[in-house]
């Protein structure tokens, strides 16, 4: 098992509808690690790197038009597979099929506006860390309480 770094931004929508504080905490309790965090307006530019596999398709003006509409909030989360582990809790794109217990079936039910993105590969998540952080923004650190959230061997 690996220790693993994901991009997750609390979309627009999340931000309009107070949901950040939620969102972290849903991250939190789940033992992963914050270790980078900030809000940013996200530029027509910076959608087309981000959504680069998405530029070609017929949702993409909508999405872009979306995704720069208001702040997100841009997060580093570390932990062991926590590619999949962040996958698993935010839910299916389609907030009307994600499943209840997940963040995008819990707070949401649309296809678009699903307040949350996260990285979908260890490769995906390298590239977009670097599309939204410089290397000295993020801010790995020992975590005091480890030993309780994780047993050695699963490291
Ligand atoms: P993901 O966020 O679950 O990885 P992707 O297929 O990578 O989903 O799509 C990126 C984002 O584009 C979605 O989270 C959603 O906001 C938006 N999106 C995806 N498919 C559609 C669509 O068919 N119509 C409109 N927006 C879409
Ligand atoms: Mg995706």
């Amino acid at each position: 098992m690996s220790c693993e770094r994901t991009l997750i931004l609390v979309k627009p929508d999340g931000v309009q509808r107070k949901l950040i504080g939620t969102i972290v905490s849903r991250i939190e309790n789940k033992g992963l690690n914050l270790i980078a965090m900030k809000m940013l307006n996200v530029t027509a530019e910076l959608s087309k790197q981000h959504y680069a596999e998405h530029v070609e398709k017929p949702f993409y003006s909508d999405l872009e038009e979306f995704i720069t509409s208001a702040p997100v909030v841009a997060m580093v989360v570390e932990g062991p597979e926590a590619v999949s582990v962040m996958r698993t809790l935010i839910g299916a794109t389609n907030g009307r099929a994600a499943a209840p217990g997940t963040i995008r079936g819990d707070y949401g039910s649309s296809r678009q506006m699903n307040m949350i993105h996260g990285s979908d590969s260890v490769e995906s998540a390298a590239r977009e860390i670097n599309i939204y952080f410089q290397a000295d923004e993020i801010c790995s650190f020992n975590v005091a309480l480890g030993s309780w959230l994780c047993a050695a061997d699963e490291l």
